[in-house]
């Protein structure tokens, strides 16, 4: 009996954990798709802050440097100026807690990188925008940088917003948006576990 309910509990953690619970939010993650003939494409699922001057969105395509695949973000520039590139999702609810995460480096230079959760609401007015500096410094090798916020309420839009400024450029790949397995979540489990503890326990 302890065999079948531990098999039924693992069955259940499995079920939950293949739901959006767990998922990301974000698509094309890597930078992988899109069509690709320069650095100056864009990867599909993406929008950002592209053009001539001082900064720079670089759509990379080189397997020895890519956190993964072939494919990954440069963004920066010269002085001051700032780059960003963002994807919006609607999947994001009042009082959700979501992580952030994105394995970066520096490219040249020692650039300011940060991750930035916008949350707005349905007139797309940003209600909190929580931006933090990672670094401002040479990171040499890819390192995962993760970030946490709660929507606040009201929230309809969430924006996941990758920056560089300063001087020189920062890498991006393999980006993440999770939600946190929220309370319900985890007594939902504890709920499914007692029962199922009591029925074959008792049996
Ligand atoms: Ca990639």
């Amino acid at each position: 009996m302890i065999k079948k309910f531990i098999f039924s509990l693992f069955f259940i953690l499995l079920l939950i954990s293949s739901q959006n619970v767990f998922a990301n939010f974000l698509l094309n993650s890597g930078f992988e798709e899109g069509t690709w003939e320069s650095v100056a494409d864009f990867p599909d699922d993406w929008t950002g802050k592209d053009g001539a001057g001082e900064w720079y969105l670089d759509w990379k395509n080189d397997a020895e440097l890519a956190h993964s695949g072939s494919k990954y973000m440069s963004m920066g520039g010269q002085a001051e100026a700032a780059a960003w590139m963002w994807q919006r999702v609607t999947t994001v609810v009042p009082d959700e807690r979501v992580t952030f995460s994105a394995w970066m480096k520096t490219d040249w230079g020692t650039p300011t990188g940060y991750l930035e959760i916008n949350f707005k609401n349905a007139a797309d007015e940003s209600i909190y925008d929580y931006k933090v500096e990672l670094f401002s410094e040479v990171v040499e090798t890819w390192t995962l940088y993760s970030i946490s916020y709660t929507a606040p309420a009201g929230t309809v839009f969430t924006d996941f917003v990758m920056t560089a400024d300063g001087s020189g450029m920062v890498c991006y790949d393999d980006v993440s948006a999770v939600p946190e397995p929220g309370i319900f979540a985890l007594s939902g489990i504890a709920v499914i576990a007692l029962f199922l503890s009591k029925k074959y326990l008792s049996a």
